[in-house]
C-alpha cells in the first residue's frame, strides 16, 4: 500500500507537460553469467535544472530479481527510496520512486544502483530491461516522470533502456582462462591472451576477468572493464611499469628475439 499510496501522490504531477529541455533517464548495462549478481544503474543525463524526485517503472524477465535498490552518488540522505515488484507471467515489473522535499538533484550521475540476481534459469543472450511504455493506473503516470525541484511539475525528459547480457559459461575455445564471448564484447575477437594490460591501470586482462566474473568493483566502486582505467588497488593490482605500458617495454624485446632467431 505504501507504494502506490506515493506513487499516487507524486504522480499526479505528471499529468501536465512543460517545455522544458529533456534530461533522459537511462538504464545501464552490464554482462555476467547466470546464477550470479549484476549491478546497473539508473542514471540521468542532459540536466538543465533542478529536480525534486522521479519515478519508474522496469519491466526484465521473471528470471531475474531486484535484490537491493540503494541511492546513487546524486541522491542525498533526506532521499526516500521505494519501490515493489510484481511478476507477471514471463515478466516482472519494478515501480519505483525516489523523492526528498529538501533536497534535489541538479548534475548527471547515477540516481539508483539496481542489483539484480541473475537465476541460474536464465538463458544466454540479451534481457531487456526497459522503461515501462503503458500506463498500469489509468489516472497516473505509472511508466516514468521527473519532477522539477518542488515536485509541482512534471518535466518533459526521455528515456533509455538498458539492459544484462548472460554469457554461456564454460565458453573458452582458446583456453586461456577468459570467457570467449568476454573477449569478443571487449576486444573484438580472441587475440588476448590475458597477460596484457591494455587500459594501462595495472591489472591485467585475466585479472579484470576474474574480477568481473566475482562481481568485484574497483576501489572507486566501478565495475572492472579491461578497456576503461580502473582506479588502483583493487584485488591483482600491479603497478604499471614505469614510464608506460609494459607492452612498450615487451615489444622491441620480442621483436629483436625474433629478429635474432631469423
Ligand atoms: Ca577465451
Ligand atoms: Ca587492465
Ligand atoms: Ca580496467
Amino acid at each position: 500500500m505504501k507504494i502506490q499510496i506515493l506513487l499516487t501522490s507524486m504522480l499526479l504531477i505528471a499529468i501536465s507537460h512543460t517545455a522544458q529541455a529533456a534530461p533522459t533517464l537511462s538504464m545501464g548495462t552490464s554482462t555476467t553469467v547466470a546464477d550470479s549478481n549484476s549491478i546497473l544503474q539508473l542514471s540521468i543525463a542532459d540536466t538543465d535544472m533542478a529536480y525534486g524526485g522521479f519515478n519508474a517503472r522496469l519491466e526484465y524477465p521473471s528470471c531475474m530479481a531486484v535484490t537491493n535498490v540503494a541511492a546513487g552518488s546524486l541522491l542525498g540522505d533526506s532521499f526516500v527510496i521505494d519501490s515493489v515488484a510484481a511478476t507477471d507471467g514471463a515478466t516482472t515489473n519494478l515501480a519505483l520512486i525516489a523523492y526528498s522535499g529538501t533536497e534535489t538533484f541538479s548534475t548527471d550521475g547515477d540516481l539508483l544502483s539496481l542489483t539484480f540476481q541473475v537465476g541460474a534459469d536464465c538463458a544466454t543472450g540479451q534481457h531487456i530491461v526497459s522503461f515501462a511504455t503503458v500506463n498500469a493506473e489509468p489516472l497516473v503516470n505509472t511508466k516514468h516522470a521527473i519532477s522539477n525541484q518542488d515536485g509541482t511539475v512534471s518535466v518533459s525528459h526521455l528515456v533509455t533502456n538498458g539492459g544484462i547480457t548472460i554469457m554461456e559459461t564454460d565458453n573458452d575455445t582458446d583456453n586461456d582462462g577468459m570467457n570467449d564471448d568476454w573477449e569478443i564484447l571487449h576486444f573484438g575477437d580472441l587475440s588476448h591472451n590475458g597477460f596484457a594490460d591494455g587500459d594501462r591501470d595495472g591489472y591485467t586482462d585475466l585479472q579484470e576477468y576474474i574480477n568481473f566474473l566475482a562481481n568485484e568493483l574497483d576501489p572507486a566502486e566501478t565495475a572492472f572493464d579491461p578497456t576503461v582505467a580502473n582506479e588502483a588497488g583493487g584485488t591483482g593490482y600491479q603497478e604499471p611499469s614505469q614510464g608506460g605500458s609494459l607492452w612498450i617495454l615487451m615489444i622491441p624485446a620480442i621483436q629483436s628475439a625474433v629478429n635474432a632467431g631469423q
